[in-house]
């Protein structure tokens, strides 16, 4: 199993047979409240029909299709319709199969736009200390969790990591963006001090970390970091894999903090996590820059067997449908305040140092056992499982909450309260 203790799973399994809007149920038929969307992916809740019913129409009209020189309608409406949400100017889309992917995918495609713009030398890729970008090479080359990199020898070369903006002396307890830590964005400035701009490709970052434990960007540092890319023709990607579809209150944090990079990867919420599947967002001005060689050559020179699946493909447009229909993207917006004082009425129970939270996202640090990190968010887990039936997800001791977009406020009143006895009973 994949980032599992899997001989202590063994012992006591959790395991899941079925699930239905807001809640699972497990094989020995307990109804479990999700408070984690699966993996941060079902947005619009469990078993929606409306995607059940087109991807058993797909495979029944149209399996698989190739898509090297060859092709099928579905793509180009998803991509089409993937263009209406995204912010201005991204309007092209590149399919994958999942968020380690799309994020190869767009580290390739920044290689790639500089080498055929005459600036092949731009080849150093920024990522930053506590970044998560998946399990690729590439993902764990400008990703910064030491875990996901150390087994792993030296992964990409050339790659240097802003420092994170986590900062708990400061920003404890904070609602929604913290207060300080801007200046940190100025590390990038160091960057292009020691290596020099001409030889950077591209800055990736997650506008809001979630693996990491949910770090939030100091106020103003994205648009900082944005003006200092188009100071030096530094390409900026948004890995939105967690934050993207609505998990912000915007289609995308790119939207809601009004900051515009060059890519946006993203995948989970794009099926809903229905059926495996990532896409890559590419500004006008980088696809450009591919439609200037000869007609019969392939213009990038990447892509996968399933891109742009059918199958996929007939989810993600499903998906968008519930979306649109249920104003799902709006309703970090509409419950968020909601979400934000029930989540910081855990200030004060025992252990918890830190509550951090914006849009439908939500964190509660505990302090660590001395010589055990780890343990006591786990602990929580488990209690949360066996025996509150809750769903919730841990990472070191933060407890991570990223919960389906479609709940209501007495499931927001369950949750935290279910987590809070589960806090008071873990030592
Ligand atoms: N980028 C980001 C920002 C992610 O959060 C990926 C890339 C990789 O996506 P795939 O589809 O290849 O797994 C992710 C994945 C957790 C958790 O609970 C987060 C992820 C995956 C599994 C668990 O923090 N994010």
């Amino acid at each position: 199993m994949p980032f599992s203790a899997n001989r202590q799973f063994k012992q006591k399994p959790r395991l899941l047979a079925s699930a239905k809007d807001m809640h699972y149920r497990t094989t020995d038929g307990r109804e479990i409240l999700d408070g984690t969307g699966g993996l941060w992916c079902c947005n619009a809740g469990h078993g929606r029909r409306r995607i059940i019913d087109a991807v058993q129409q797909q495979i029944e009209t149209l399996d698989f299709a190739p898509t090297f020189q060859m092709g099928h309608p579905l793509p180009f409406i998803l991509a089409e319709r993937l263009a209406e949400i995204a912010p201005e100017g991204l309007n092209h889309v590149f399919f994958t199969n999942s968020g380690s992917e799309s994020v190869d995918t767009a580290l390739k495609i920044a290689l790639a736009y500089h080498r055929a713009r005459g600036e092949g030398q731009r080849t150093r890729l920024i990522g930053r200390e506590k970044g998560y970008h998946g399990v690729g090479f590439g993902g764990i080359s400008v990703g910064g969790l030491p875990n996901n990199r150390k087994w792993y020898g030296n992964a990409l070369s050339g790659v240097d990591h802003l420092r994170h903006t986590l900062d708990i002396e400061r920003n404890a307890f904070s609602r929604g963006l913290p207060q300080y830590g801007l200046e940190l964005a100025e590390d990038l400035e160091r960057m292009v001090a020691l290596h020099d701009a001409s030889t950077i490709a591209a800055v990736i970052i997650e506008p809001i970390a979630g693996s990491a434990g949910v770090i939030l960007p100091p106020e103003n540092y994205l648009k900082r970091i944005r003006e200092i890319c188009d100071k030096y023709g530094i390409l900026l990607i948004f890995d939105e894999v967690i934050t993207g579809y609505g998990r912000v209150g915007k289609a995308f944090a790119a939207q809601r903090f009004e900051v515009t990079p060059d890519l946006i990867t993203t995948a989970k919420g794009l099926t809903n996590g229905s059926v495996p599947m990532g896409a890559v967002f590419v500004s006008d001005k980088i696809h450009q820059a591919f439609m200037t060689c000869p007609e019969n050559m392939i213009d990038l020179f990447h892509g996968y067997t399933y891109s742009g699946h059918p199958l996929a493909c007939a989810a993600a447009i499903a998906t968008l449908d519930i979306y649109a229909e249920e104003r799902l993207f709006d309703q970090a917006s509409e419950l968020g305040t909601y979400w934000e004082d029930a989540i910081h009425g855990l200030k004060g129970l025992p252990n918890v140092i830190d509550i951090r939270n914006f849009g439908l996202i939500g964190a509660i640090e505990l302090a660590s056992r001395p010589g055990q990190p780890g343990t006591r968010a786990y602990d929580v887990f488990t209690n949360c499982f066996h025996e509150k039936d809750t769903l919730i997800r841990v990472t070191g001791d933060v407890i991570a909450l990223s919960p389906p977009l479609i709940l209501e406020k007495s499931h927001i009143d369950q949750l935290f309260n279910r987590i809070a006895d589960a806090i008071r009973e873990t030592v």
